[in-house]
C-alpha cells in the first residue's frame, strides 16, 4: 500500500482511541469510496494490523504490528522536528552510514534513519554492534546545532538522559548511565550511544547520534560473548515492549533536552545526568587511547568531561575512554 494512504488510514483509525470509525467517515477523510476503504483495511491486515470490522459501526484497530516504520513512529508523535522525517529500512548495513550520506545531501535537522536490522552495526572505534532483526532499536538522528565542534561530546550525555528516561517511562525499569555512552540495567548494557561529528574547522555541520537499544531479545538471542555483559528490556522486565513507543519517547525527550541545552547550556543537563549516573563516587578503571588510569570517579565537569582522582590524589580529566567499574 502506498505509504501516504496507509498513514492517513492508520491515523484516522488511531485518533479515535479504540472507538469505531465508520467506513463513511474514513472515506471522507481519505477522499475515496467505501469500497476502497475496505480494500485498504484488507491491506493493513496483511501487514499485521488486527482490525475489527462491525456492521453499522465501522472499523477499529485492535493491535498494530511491532515495526518501527515511519507510520508507527509518527502516529501521535508530538515533536516539532525530531522524527518528522524518517527513513525506515527492513535491513541495512548501518543507519549511521546512511545518516552520513544524508548529511552530505543536506538533510534537515531531526531527520532520522531507522532499521529493523543492521548487518554491520558499529560501535565506537572499530567495534561491532549486534543488531538482530525486529528485536531492537537501531536508529540514527541528525542534529544541526550552531555550535563549535568541541561541544559534540556533550550530545552523548544529553542523549543518555533522554534514553534512560524513555526506558523508565515506557517500562518502569530503572536505567543507569555509565559514562560516557552506556545505559545499563542491573549492571548490564541495554543501550549504546555513538555520537559522530561532521564539522568544518570552527563550526558543527551536523551531529549524528546513533542509538542501539536491546528491547525484545531473550538471553538465548545474544551471541556467547555478549550473554554476560548485555541485556534487553524483555530480559529485565519479563515483558515485551513496543519498540515504536520507545522511539517516540526517546524523540520527545531528546527534543526537550536538546532545546534546554541550547537555551540554558549544559548545567541543567549535568544535574539530570548525575541523577542517572552509576559511576560517580565509584572506583573505576578508565582505559583511554594511550593510558589506563585507576581511581575514583568524582563527577563530570560543566563540559561533560569525567574527573577521576587517582591514588596519589591527582585529578585527571578524561575526554574519552572505556570505563570498567571495580
Ligand atoms: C557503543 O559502542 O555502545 C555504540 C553503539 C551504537 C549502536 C548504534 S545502532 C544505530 C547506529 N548505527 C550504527 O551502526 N551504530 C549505531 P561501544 O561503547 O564501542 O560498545 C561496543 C561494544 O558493546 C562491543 O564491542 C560489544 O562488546 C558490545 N555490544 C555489541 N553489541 C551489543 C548489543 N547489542 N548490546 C550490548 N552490548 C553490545
Amino acid at each position: 500500500m502506498e505509504s501516504t494512504i496507509k498513514s492517513t488510514l492508520v491515523q484516522s483509525l488511531g485518533e479515535s482511541n479504540g472507538e469505531f470509525v465508520s467506513g463513511q467517515r474514513i472515506a471522507e477523510i481519505m477522499g475515496c469510496s467505501r469500497t476502497a476503504v475496505w480494500k485498504h483495511i484488507e491491506e493493513l491486515r496483511q501487514e499485521g494490523y488486527v482490525v475489527e470490522a462491525v456492521r453499522k459501526k465501522g472499523y477499529r484497530i485492535m493491535s498494530s504490528p511491532d515495526t518501527v516504520s515511519a507510520i508507527e513512529i509518527q502516529n501521535g508523535l508530538k515533536t516539532k522536528k525530531l522524527g518528522q522525517h524518517i527513513i525506515h529500512y527492513d535491513t541495512i548495513d548501518s543507519t549511521q552510514k546512511i545518516a552520513h550520506q544524508l548529511v552530505q545531501e543536506g538533510a534537515p535537522e531531526g531527520t532520522m534513519v531507522i532499521s529493523e536490522e543492521q548487518t554491520i552495526g558499529r560501535g565506537r572505534l572499530t567495534r561491532n554492534w549486534y543488531s538482530p532483526k525486529y528485536t531492537g532499536i537501531w536508529m540514527s538522528i541528525i542534529l544541526r546545532p550552531n555550535l563549535p565542534p568541541v561541544k559534540a561530546p556533550q550530545f552523548t550525555l544529553i542523549t543518555a538522559v533522554a534514553v534512560a528516561k524513555a526506558i523508565t517511562e515506557v517500562t518502569g525499569l530503572e536505567a543507569e548511565i555509565k559514562w560516557p555512552n552506556d545505559i545499563l540495567i542491573q549492571g548490564r548494557k541495554v543501550t549504546g550511544i555513538l555520537t559522530e561529528l561532521v564539522a568544518e574547522s570552527d563550526r558543527i555541520n551536523a551531529i549524528i547520534i546513533g542509538i542501539g537499544m536491546n528491547v525484545n531479545q531473550t538471553v538465548e538471542d545474544f551471541p556467547e560473548e555478549l550473554k554476560t555483559v548485555a541485556t534487553s528490556l524483555l530480559i529485565e522486565g519479563n515483558e515485551p515492549s513496543k519498540r515504536s513507543e520507545l522511539v517516540k519517547e526517546i524523540l520527545i525527550g531528546l527534543e526537550k533536552y536538546y532545546a534546554l541545552y541550547m537555551t540554558e547550556g549544559f548545567y541543567p543537563i549535568k544535574l539530570l545526568w548525575e541523577s542517572y549516573s552509576i559511576s560517580i563516587g565509584k572506583q573505576v578503571i578508565a582505559r583511554t587511547f594511550n593510558e589506563t588510569i585507576e581511581g575514583t570517579a568524582l563527577g563530570i565537569t560543566d563540559d561533560g568531561v569525567l574527573r577521576l582522582q587517582d591514588k596519589n590524589n591527582k585529578i585527571h580529566k578524561i575526554y574519552s575512554a572505556d570505563i570498567e567499574m571495580k
